[in-house]
């Protein structure tokens, strides 16, 4: 029996892509929290396999050769997965291609545009006191979202994935489609994006790796006091070089 991975994680879309991968994947791995909300994204361990103090990350212990390997960034550790267990993500070079496209295109549009429309709207009006700034970069974000979910459903309408087979791609973008409704979506708007999710969402073993997150962070959780809950804010927002610099420096 191979050792399992190593899952940095936290419950969010982009740590969920890594759950449910492995379970599709059928591979062993274990989830270690990096609970966001009270800064183990900057512990020095963390650091060291994720430079850019942000979750999920791994650590294969039976990496190339024999021998452990730690990878930071959803899209690469979904790449290696994908080569490691020979599964989700084609060896022909043109299938392959298309993969990569979506994929790529998720990391850089769909889960960036998301996460910022989601932040102007759940987050900015707690920190500053500017209706009519919060309100122009939530409807910016908001038509982005509404753009990409436009791209997906135009491609959905020919394909029944978004690059030939079910694929590492489909499972990029799933997560982030989950939240809909915060990134102010109507799904019904987007009929094939619409039957794509529900379809995939039918999948056990990408149910399994959304349950598995939850369990993680209702434990977690459970363990975390009233006052690190009230600092989460400070915590996550308004980082900058100097909150990099600061923790490294504790390593
Ligand atoms: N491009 C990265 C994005 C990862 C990311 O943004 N992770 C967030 C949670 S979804 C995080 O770790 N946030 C911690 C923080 O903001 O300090 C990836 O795809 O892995």
């Amino acid at each position: 029996m191979s050792q399992p991975i190593e899952v940095f994680f936290w419950p969010t879309p982009n740590g969920l892509k890594i759950s449910i991968a492995l379970e599709e994947m059928e591979l062993p791995y274990v989830l270690k929290a990096v609970n966001i909300n009270r800064g183990d994204q900057f512990r020095p361990e963390f650091l060291a396999i994720s430079p850019n103090n942000r979750m999920p990350a791994i650590v294969d212990p039976e990496g190339p050769g024999g021998t452990p390997i730690s990878i930071f960034e959803s899209g690469a550790i979904l790449l290696y997965l994908g080569r490691k267990s020979g599964k989700l993500y084609p060896t022909d070079e043109r299938a392959r291609t298309e993969v990569e496209q979506w994929l790529v295109w998720q990391v850089s549009n769909l889960g960036p545009m998301s996460g910022q429309a989601s932040h102007f709207k759940n987050y900015a009006p707690k920190l500053v006191d500017n209706d009519a700034a919060i309100a122009y970069a939530r409807h910016r974000y908001v038509c982005e979202v509404n753009r990409l979910y436009g791209v997906m459903d135009h491609r959905l309408a020919e394909h029944e994935y978004l690059a030939g087979d079910y694929s590492i791609a489909d499972i990029a973008c799933w997560p982030w489609l989950r939240g809909y409704a915060t990134y102010e979506q109507k799904l019904e708007d987007f009929r094939n994006l619409q039957r794509w999710y529900e379809q995939l969402k039918a999948r056990p073993a990408l149910r399994r790796g959304v349950e598995a997150g939850q369990v993680l962070k209702a434990k977690t959780l459970a363990e975390q006091t009233p006052e690190e809950l009230k600092q989460s804010a400070k915590i996550l927002f308004g980082q900058t070089a100097a909150s990099v610099e600061a923790a490294t420096k504790q390593r």
